[in-house]
């Protein structure tokens, strides 16, 4: 049993002793997973996790070497350019910069990492740096609640381990408590945030000024977020505790009051946005990730660090609406407060995956495991958690900026469970981010999962989160040079020593709203993960958990898990799912009736759907028609989305590319459909005339290549039709207006001429402007430049490096080994005014809202037809296939058997790959520069 156990969890006493016992020293609850489990997983052998955790070494010195060396005294690192992104001096990018107040947040958001990776001298080195170097009364608008988690909870932390290695006697003998003077002095900046008659802070402070002066430039918002004021109190009352200065825990203990005052009493839920004055919620929408996530952790950890019961009162009652109304075992869906019942979204963000975490702390496994297991099925399909996918595990979101909360979960799973799966998932996930996220100069948030292109973003939470959770799952004890569990991890992972628990005390219940009241047992249920109560004799308990959602998301069936979760919730017939609806069918028509919904045929042959709740049979029927109404428009959005082709990826696959400089590419309806083929590689040829809108006048230059153009003056099915006819494998058109990029401007797909397009073969692609020049600049620099055409960027393969680069003259056969044959085809002009493309946002609406009154209209081509059906089908025993996953193991299944297609197939160890890089380390960064 580990000591945290020892301590109280794993004693033989009544639960509510047990926790009792646990409040009143504040001992961290979770368990070590000093067991090895025998079954299930293989046993992970003590040298792997040594070479692994030895991995994560070299990665965080990587990114943290990286940031030193070229970023700081900057914020942050921007790893493409390898430079400082300094507030200011780059485009701003909205909120995200909020983040960014002039203080060298890496650093300071990197502390406590660093003495947990055992890097007490540099931890020494770092700690000096702040205090040398750090300003904190810069004349800069920041987030109050970024500032409090990444740099209150920084420094704090950092504190919390000054203090621990200055008792241990050897490092940090100088140390006298300058990272906590320097917390305070942060922490009486932020203060003023507080100045309003609710008690909830501004979203946004001027470090300098403050709020309300003129030249503070903020203090006019009357929303912010509901874990921005709800994130607090663990840095305030740490604060408080360790300085003396009570007001710090007065103040988010008032702000936390207050929004438990406000939860949706009907529901106990609470809405994502709250007007920081009345009170009155913004957004009415409730989930556990974007908004709202971290007010939770902070009410069942504030009981842990605090010991105060009506914290865990108040994430109980909380937890038991969660759990009725939000989770949907193996998803958490957003609902309405007022209606909890009425799902609020069709997609899931990438935030939410911390909660199976907070769910280890709480005790509640078995979901946990379920909504880890699915968030790990998506991370396999696509690499990273993209920001938003939907219920059926499609990219809803595409970027993914580093996060942490999936390493999170991951690590407090193992821990609880002790099952070396969990080694296994962290293994993924150490190699997936140096498979795609590495670069030279340190590791780039992916701009899109689908291509695998990047952004020239390194978050500090990656630092202070991410090496910290993969470091310590697979350490042992002895590999760290304190005892973790007597520190909580605040939200942004920063340590708190539990002994604050009992320091201070007296302040803990000033001017406080809520009364105290004796909780009843039924509050320490299962509150303390203990896995010998836990999983009694059965080492395959996660495992059993995992077994049926094996193939959830590749064989996703959303619609069987919500005839599960419906029987589940009422035992009655579930209502009519508008996914389910058929105009056709009387029964359906029936049910519409009762629910208030009647259907008009419009002349043009659409069919509208109206809803007047005053018709239905009951207010039970109403609320079903609402509920059918809002799925339908969702339904109808969702369906527009999937008409739309993804976007594509031009990867520069040349000597000294090698294929890490990967460019996001607009998609042609027409052409070779690179999702269902085998890329197309080739040396790029510019065509004359330019434009191509003419027949080629050097033919003898673009056989055999990947012509590019440019783009205007004719319609793209036209250009594509000329360079085919000059014997080019595939196309690029490049943007001619000036500076356009796909980090600023939608992509779109390149619309056909309104004929038939079935003359073209090649594949065509378009870059805007600012990606085309890095591909002209190459040519320019470097003459031969050969690219892949892709729908998704390939892995670098070692072995291409060295290879001879094959002739271009006598490559005019494209990667699947089709021969392109020329066409001859004449094709007239077809308005050449009337935009040559077809945006991506430009579908003819087949479903909208027609009238205030809850309309929708649906066109007759889904009168009968369910509009999941492009993406499922059933067959009789009621399995559910994916046709995009057929697809998918299809096209996996042909790049097997293709020798061409040796990408992604090998194992580099990390030191070579880096030699390789050093090689051409030069030219690779002058080119990023340009992309950016
Ligand atoms: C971190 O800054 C914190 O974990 C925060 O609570 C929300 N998520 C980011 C990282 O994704």
């Amino acid at each position: 049993m580990s000591e945290a156990g020892g301590r109280g969890c794993g004693s033989p006493v009544p639960q509510r002793a047990r926790w009792r016992l646990v409040a009143a020293t504040a001992a961290f609850c979770l368990v070590s997973a000093t067991s090895v489990w025998t079954a299930g997983a293989e046993p992970m052998s003590r040298e792997e996790k040594q070479k692994l955790g030895n991995q994560v070494l070299e990665m965080f010195d990587h990114a943290y070497g990286n940031y030193m060396e070229h970023a700081y005294p900057a914020d942050e690192l921007m790893p493409l350019t390898c430079r400082g992104r300094v507030r200011g001096q780059e485009p701003s990018r909205g909120d995200v910069d909020d983040a960014l107040g002039k203080f060298s947040l890496t650093l300071i958001d990197s502390l406590d990492t660093l003495v947990v990776l055992n890097k007490t001298k540099e931890f020494e080195d770092a700690v000096r740096k702040v205090l040398r170097d750090v300003n904190l009364d810069n004349d800069v608008v920041v987030s109050v609640f970024e500032t409090n988690i990444r740099v209150l909870g920084g420094l704090l932390g950092g504190h919390s381990l000054a203090i621990m290695l200055k008792e241990k006697g050897e490092y940090m003998q100088w140390y006298n408590d300058e990272l906590l003077q320097m917390a305070k002095q942060l922490g009486y900046k932020l203060l003023p945030a507080f100045n309003t008659t609710s008690g909830l802070p501004y979203p946004r402070i001027n470090l300098k000024f403050g709020i309300r002066k003129p030249e503070a430039r903020t203090g006019t918002e009357t929303d912010t977020c509901t874990a921005c004021a709800g994130t607090l109190i663990l840095e305030f009352a740490a604060l408080s505790r360790f300085t003396g200065a009570t007001i710090f825990e007065e103040y988010a203990r008032k702000a936390l009051d207050f929004l438990w005052e406000k939860r949706q009493r009907s529901s106990n839920l609470v809405g994502v946005t709250i007007n920081i004055h009345t009170g009155d919620w913004v957004r009415k929408d409730s989930g556990v990730g974007a908004g709202i996530d971290s007010y939770y952790e902070y009410l069942l950890k504030a009981y842990v660090l605090l010991g105060d019961d009506s914290f865990l009162e108040r994430f109980n009652t909380h937890y038991d609406a969660i759990m009725r109304y939000i989770s949907q075992p193996p998803l958490l869906l957003d609902v309405h407060i007022h209606k909890p019942m009425l799902n609020a979204r069709t997609w899931m963000d990438a935030l939410l995956a911390f909660f199976p975490g907070l769910q280890v702390l709480k005790g509640d496994i078995r979901p946990a495991i379920e909504t880890h297991e699915m968030l790990y099925q998506v991370i396999k399909k696509h690499n990273f958690l993209p920001e938003a996918f939907t219920t059926d595990f499609r990219v809803h979101w595409a970027q993914h900026p580093l996060r942490p909360e999936f390493a999170e979960s991951t690590y407090f799973l193992y821990k609880a469970t002790g099952d070396p799966y969990y080694l296994e998932v962290g293994k993924t996930l150490i190699e997936n981010l140096n498979k795609y996220a590495r670069v030279p100069c340190g590791f780039a948030a992916m701009k899109d999962v689908r291509t695998g292109s990047h952004e020239d973003r390194m978050d500090s939470f990656f630092l202070a989160e991410m090496f910290k959770y993969l470091y310590l799952l697979f350490a042992d004890k002895e590999d760290i040079i304190f005892d973790i569990e007597d520190y909580i991890f605040t939200t942004e992972a920063h340590l708190l020593p539990l002994w604050l628990s009992t320091t201070n005390q007296s302040i803990s219940k000033k001017n406080t709203t809520s009364e105290y009241t004796e909780l009843d047992d039924s509050n320490f249920d299962w509150t303390c993960p203990n896995t010998q109560i836990l999983f009694p004799n059965d080492p395959l308990y996660a495992q059993s958990i995992r077994e049926p959602l094996k193939n959830v998301v590749d064989k996703s069936c959303p619609r069987g898990i919500i005839r599960v979760e419906e029987s589940f919730r009422s035992g009655a017939k579930p209502p009519l799912r508008a996914r389910d609806f058929m105009a056709t069918n009387p029964e359906h028509l029936e049910i519409l009736k009762k629910m208030g919904v009647s259907l008009i045929h419009l002349k043009d042959g659409r069919v509208q759907l109206v809803q007047h709740a005053i018709q239905a049979a009951s207010s039970i029927d109403a609320e079903d028609g609402l509920r059918f109404m809002q799925e339908m428009i969702e339904l109808s959005s969702q369906q527009q989305k999937e008409q739309q082709l993804p976007p594509r990826a031009v990867q520069i696959v040349s000597h000294p590319f090698f294929g890490r400089v990967v460019l996001t590419a607009g998609p042609a309806q027409f052409g070779l459909d690179l999702s269902k083929h085998k890329e197309t590689r080739g040396f790029v040829a510019s065509s004359k005339p330019s434009n191509g809108c003419s027949e080629l006048t050097n033919p003898e230059a673009v056989m055999g290549k990947i012509a590019l153009i440019q783009r205007g003056q004719c319609m793209f099915a036209e250009k594509a039709r000329n360079i085919q006819n000059a014997g080019a494998i595939g196309g690029i058109v490049i943007d001619d207006n000036e500076g356009s990029s796909s980090d600023t401007a939608p992509l779109f797909q390149m619309a056909g001429d309104g004929k038939d397009t079935d003359d073209i073969k090649i594949p065509m692609l378009f870059l805007f402007s600012k990606e085309g020049s890095i591909i002209l600049d190459a040519i320019r620099e470097y003459e031969e430049v050969e690219v892949l055409l892709s729908d998704k960027a390939k892995d670098r393969d070692p072995e291409m490096e060295n290879e001879e680069q094959p002739s271009s003259e006598n490559d005019s056969q494209n990667q699947s080994g089709e021969q392109i044959s020329s066409s001859s085809q004449e094709v007239d002009l077809v308005d050449q005014e009337s935009s040559e493309e077809n945006s991506l946002n430009s579908h003819p609406e087949s479903l909208s809202l027609a009238d205030m009154d809850n309309a929708a209209s649906i066109s007759p081509s889904e009168q009968t037809s369910n509009p999941t059906e492009n993406h499922e089908t059933t067959n009789l025993n009621g399995e559910c296939t994916d046709l995009d996953n057929q697809l998918q193991e299809q096209s996996e299944t042909e790049e097997d058997s293709n020798p061409n297609v040796s990408w992604g197939k090998k194992v580099q160890p990390i030191d070579s790959i880096l030699a390789d890089w050093n090689e051409d380390i030069e030219a690779f960064e002058m080119m990023e520069k340009d992309e950016l």
